[in-house]
């Protein structure tokens, strides 16, 4: 088994007959909603909501039941993959281009459990470009006052035209040196007009299962 597939395995251990499942997105993820689909095949039940398109594709392919928002109040736990992971569990999210929604459904859960291999750990956040969403609305002006933050933004593309969100919206990838104060930066990021939300996650998550190569996990708290 990869990292990714055996920090998967262990969170996935913590759902429970009848929960609200949240699904996140991307190749750790991935892994989770197939070891979901397994656990509903040998009679689990619970429903599920999607942070993307694509893991609401994957989640009916391994036969997990969806439910739709508008007949829930909360979610009971979501797992999700991170780009980075600092020690105060701390998360910069979003290279999938899902952060919206991956915020949303986290902020919305009882419990957050990160499933990471050991390659996304680092002592401070921003050695990843920080996704940010914006609107395409008067883009570059969004951008310009992104680089008074000091940073390089890049507006990401895909086969050479703006890369779309799930929302309709662009991405911009902020390269900062590092990012001492995430909590600062995500509120000076979010009081531009124009950016709906930044993929930085800010003591959110309830804890972290980390994958290493030799086969064994680690739960941060
Ligand atoms: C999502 O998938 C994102 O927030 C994050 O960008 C990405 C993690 O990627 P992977 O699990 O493929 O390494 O969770």
């Amino acid at each position: 088994m990869n990292p990714k597939e055996i920090a998967a395995q262990q969170a996935v251990q913590f759902i429970e007959e009848g929960m609200i499942v949240g699904l996140g997105t991307g190749s750790t993820a991935y892994w989770a909603i197939q070891q979901i689909g397994q656990r509903v095949q040998a009679g689990l039940h619970i429903r599920a909501v999607a942070s993307s398109q694509s893991s609401e594709d994957l989640a009916k392919q391994a036969g997990i039941p969806m439910v739709e928002f508008s007949e829930i109040t909360s979610i009971d736990l979501t797992i999700d993959g991170a780009d980075e992971v600092d020690d105060q569990l701390n998360l910069i999210k979003g290279g999938g281009g899902a952060l919206l929604r991956e915020k949303i459904i986290a902020f919305h859960s009882k419990r957050f459990i990160v499933i990471v291999d050991e390659s996304k750990r680092v002592e401070h956040l921003g050695r990843f470009s920080l996704p940010v969403e914006i609107v395409p609305f008067a883009s570059n002006l969004t951008i310009n006052r992104l680089t008074e933050l000091d940073c390089k933004p890049q507006l990401r593309l895909d086969n050479g035209k703006e890369f779309v969100t799930d929302n309709g919206n662009w991405i911009v990838d902020c390269k900062f040196e590092k990012i001492l104060l995430p909590q600062e930066l995500g509120a000076q990021i979010h009081s531009i007009p124009g950016v709906v939300e930044h993929g930085l996650f800010v003591q959110m998550a309830s804890s972290v299962v980390v994958g290493y190569k030799d086969g064994s996990t680690k739960i941060l708290s």
